[in-house]
């Protein structure tokens, strides 16, 4: 079994794995350890990752990036309708009010939920593990930024479900980044003594997340996390992109803003003179040949003038970083360390302000972008049973504080109560008393709307059936279980009726469950059933969870199943058949090519002139028609076109290889002689 983690960026995803050697990060087929987060969809096939990247000008509106944050979101969500018309790709509404993505695929018109298109990424990343280790990979630890709500968290679980994968725990980005940062400290405090302290910063491509953790010798624990889930480094570069759209307008007379492709590569470029900058201070050069009505075009920017042009964006920085310091109740000094990662941090105006408002330089002593990744595979390699690492324990945190609802005739209609404050250790369970004599529902809601970074603070409605009444007519005393799971899920996992038996004058609890999930397998829920004594087991169904799109929860068992229509499998046969037709087509190609330079090389002098010519001609008939009709033939075509080339050119490579022979037969016979 195989050990991996993997980092799934806004725009850079790694995959990083357990080895006995060590973690280590590997490398996809264009030897490139980050793989952009990009899919392509086309007539033919899909590309993903790197290939996809490379369609963006040519297939912009059906090449998808930057989807990561739709999960779990409506389409009506305000961040999505602000993005939507960012995007040379559409949105579309899906009948359950979550956001889609419509493409053109297979000369078709295609509405893939956001699940599907996360899942096309995640099976490319699987194959490049999968061919990296030589073997299978199913089991895997995934990073999610901290500020993921419970929606968010299962549209991702419900991707890696779709793409074949076994998630063993969606851990948090910064999470990850101090477990990797901790794991190989030996000089950590012992359990008794004060522990050590470590702020940690990701700054990426679309978030900001900060989180302070304590560190004794194996274990770690999540003090506090804060965020901007809306500053990353594309700010940056939106910024950048803006002020050249001005400028081109006033230089060129271009209007920039309405074309597609120009905004691209306007980007593309801006980011590379973004991250320039972080090198240089001087003037540097921006150059796009042919940019737009082959018109070249040239600005110039430098540090100075480019943080003034970001300093709302800069000015962001602070807050969380006032946040996470506040929740955690420490004092500036009794942070050890300041750890940062993510590309975007590499900007110096960002580590200045970071390094200012702790009062210590920052330590950029993990691999900025690597991180994540291998604080997945850490983690994964502890939770497997195939892997032997020390042992670490990790105790995160509850982003969001989360309340339960239910009605209730004595409370004003409505009773209620906060089951996980905020910074709540986590995953964790806890079990609530009620007394009821009928079924109940309960509502899960998010506590504060004002933090969630979306408008939507429902989580999902439980139901808890078979509650009837003590024999005496009293109300019964019925356990309900919650939990926030390992992936930082919430649900409520069960409930028990507890029955006063005659003679005993004490509580006897009936474990008489059903269990939602199991932890470490989302999929394989298990439920168990006590022997009835005399009530009736008393369960609790889930009637829905907010924004629940691919997961359908069975009702019997209570576990999760994905309909039937899942075209992912297809998908992949797709593109394979689409590789063999390439490759079929290509090797006519080579052959023509071979023989040509074969007929003027070594077969010249088996050759008649007539055949020759012959030859040369249905060679050059052939590569012709490769350019026209033949671009876009099956397979068999190509085959069968393969085939008779070989037929026509066989009498040479005959002729050819009977007087390469002969010499031969010669000297065979001579040595014997
Ligand atoms: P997220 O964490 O938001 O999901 P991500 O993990 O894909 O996103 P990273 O790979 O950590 O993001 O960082 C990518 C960002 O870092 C991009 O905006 C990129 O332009 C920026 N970046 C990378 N190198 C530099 C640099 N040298 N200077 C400035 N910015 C940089
Ligand atoms: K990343
Ligand atoms: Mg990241």
């Amino acid at each position: 079994m195989s050990v991996v983690g993997i980092d799934v960026g806004f725009q850079n995803c790694y995959i990083a794995v357990a080895r006995s050697g060590g973690i280590e990060t590997i490398a996809n087929e264009y030897s490139d350890r980050c793989t952009p987060a990009w899919v392509s969809l086309a007539s033919k096939n899909r590309t993903i990752g790197n290939a996809a990247k490379g369609q963006i000008i040519t297939n912009f509106k059906n090449t998808v990036h930057g989807f990561k944050k739709f999960h779990g979101r409506a389409f009506d969500d305000p961040y999505v309708q602000g993005e939507k018309p960012k995007l040379p790709y559409s949105l579309h509404k899906l009948a359950s009010g979550n956001t889609g993505i419509k493409v053109r695929y297979l000369d078709e018109d295609k509405v893939f939920t956001i699940e599907q298109v996360t899942a096309m990424l995640l099976t490319k990343l699987k194959e490049t593990s999968e061919s990296s280790l030589k073997k299978p990979v199913v089991d895997c630890v995934i990073s999610v930024p901290s500020f993921f709500t419970d929606a968010e968290r299962r549209s991702v679980m419900d991707s890696t479900q779709i793409a074949g994968l076994n998630c063993l725990r969606l851990i948090n980005d910064t999470t990850a980044v101090a477990l990797a940062y901790g794991i190989y400290k030996q000089d950590l405090p012992t359990p008794d003594e004060k522990p050590r302290n470590v702020v940690f910063v990701d700054l990426g491509h679309s978030s900001f997340q900060v989180s302070i953790s304590a560190f004794n010798k194996g274990k770690l624990k999540v003090l506090a996390t804060a965020f901007d889930p809306y500053l990353g480094g594309r700010n940056f570069d939106e910024v950048l992109v803006e002020h050249f759209c001005e400028e081109f307008k006033a230089r060129y007379k271009l209007n920039v803003r309405e074309n597609p492709r120009a905004i691209l590569r306007l980007s593309q470029e801006c980011e590379k003179l973004k991250k320039l900058m972080s090198a240089n201070c001087s003037d540097l050069p921006i150059n796009i040949e042919c940019f737009m009505n082959d018109i070249d075009v040239t600005g110039k920017m430098n540090r100075v003038q480019f943080e003034e042009l970001c300093a709302p964006f800069l000015m962001r920085v602070e807050a969380p970083l006032k946040a996470v310091i506040e929740q955690s109740k420490l004092s500036r000094d009794e942070i050890y360390a300041v750890e940062v990662v993510g590309g975007a941090t590499r900007i110096p105006s960002i580590k200045e302000r970071i390094s200012k408002f702790f009062g210590k330089d920052v330590s950029t002593t993990l691999n900025a972008d690597e991180a994540v990744a291998r604080g997945c595979a850490l983690q994964c390699a502890i939770l497997s049973p195939a892997f032997k690492v020390r042992e670490f324990s990790i105790t995160d945190v509850v982003p969001f504080p989360i309340t339960l609802r239910w009605k209730s005739p004595t409370e004003d209609g409505v009773g209620e109560c906060e089951v996980y404050s905020k910074n709540h250790a986590a995953p964790f369970s806890k079990v609530i008393t009620f007394h009821k004599d009928e079924p109940f529902d309960l509502e899960a809601l998010y506590s504060l709307p004002q933090e969630l970074p979306y408008p939507d603070i429902r989580i999902g409605h439980f139901s808890v059936q078979n509650v009837v009444p003590q024999p005496d007519g009293n109300s019964s005393k019925v356990k309900v279980k919650v939990r926030i799971n390992v992936h930082g899920i919430f649900s409520v996992s069960s409930a028990s009726l507890i029955e006063k038996q005659k003679g005993e004058g004490e509580d006897v609890q009936m474990d008489m469950e059903a269990t939602v999930q199991n932890e470490g397998s989302y999929t394989k829920g298990t439920h168990w059933i006590a022997p009835s004594v005399t009530f009736q087991a008393s369960c609790v169904v889930s009637l829905w969870h907010v924004r629940v799109s691919y997961s359908v929860l069975c009702y019997t068992c209570l576990t999760l199943s994905l309909p039937l229509c899942v075209p992912q499998g297809q998908m992949i046969v797709q593109d394979k058949l689409e590789k063999e037709r390439n490759d079929a087509k290509n090797a006519v190609e080579e052959y023509v090519y071979d023989l040509r330079d074969k007929l003027c090389g070594i077969y010249e002098k088996y050759t008649t002139e007539e055949d020759s010519n012959r030859l040369t001609l249905m060679l050059e008939d052939t590569e012709n028609w490769l350019y026209e009709e033949g671009e876009d033939q099956d397979k068999q075509v190509y085959v069968d076109k393969l085939e008779d080339l070989k037929r026509f050119a066989q009498p040479v490579h005959d002729r050819h290889r009977e007087q390469e022979d002969r010499p031969r037969a010669f000297e065979e016979m001579g040595k014997k002689i």
